[in-house]
């Protein structure tokens, strides 16, 4: 299983880099890295699992995170009406999204960024995401609230950004234009 000391920390240059695409049908090989990247994050959730291996608690991982730089994405979260969003893909893509943004009203963290940094991260309000699942389906995703924004947050580190790049950096707290802001 995965631990925190197999998350690499910002500064490691395998964060900043475009990760590669999956070669599908994926090999067992990179089912098992997936697996492991959904294991950890519902691990990270459980409160006796994570105490007992010293997790920070997290909604998403990433590949790259772990310092594999292949499109792989986990993401376990409930929307507000408390409904469960848990995909773990093979090269996901945002293939279309909405006009308006959102942003998180407590900002975003990242297992991958030891300490909080504040300001408001602009995302797009609603996508629409197409990626393969574990079983080699093929899936058509449309997004909104929370779960789009953990979506963004981890496509983003398949292209080797980090959150706090989208901060605005004169005015961490402006609010962007044409946007919803959501709760958590
Ligand atoms: O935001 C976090 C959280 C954890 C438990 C319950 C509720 C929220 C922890 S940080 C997190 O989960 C990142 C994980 C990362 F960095 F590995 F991708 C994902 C994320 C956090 C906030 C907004 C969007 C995505
Ligand atoms: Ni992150």
């Amino acid at each position: 299983m995965l631990t925190m000391e197999d998350i690499i920390r910002d500064g490691h240059p395998t964060l900043r880099l475009v990760a590669a695409d999956v070669p599908l049908p994926a090999s067992d090989e990179d089912k098992q890295i997936l697996a492991s990247l959904m294991e950890f994050v519902q691990n990270s959730q459980n409160p006796e699992i994570a105490a007992k291996y010293g997790l920070r608690p997290g909604i998403g991982l990433a590949a790259p995170q772990i310092n594999v730089s292949k499109k792989m994405i986990a993401i376990h979260v409930r929307d507000e009406k408390g409904e469960l969003y848990s995909y773990a893909l093979f090269n996901p893509k945002i293939i279309s999204h909405s006009v308006e943004q959102s942003y998180l009203s407590s900002g975003e963290g990242c297992l991958s960024v030891d300490e909080s940094i504040p300001g408001f991260v602009p995302r797009y309000a609603r996508i629409t995401v197409k990626a393969t699942d574990l079983d080699g389906n093929d899936l058509k995703l449309r997004l909104k609230g929370l779960p789009a924004i953990v979506f963004q947050h981890e496509i983003d580190h398949l292209h080797g950004v980090m959150f706090y790049d989208h901060i605005n950096k004169q005015d961490p707290h402006h609010r962007p234009d044409n946007s919803i802001e959501i709760e958590r």
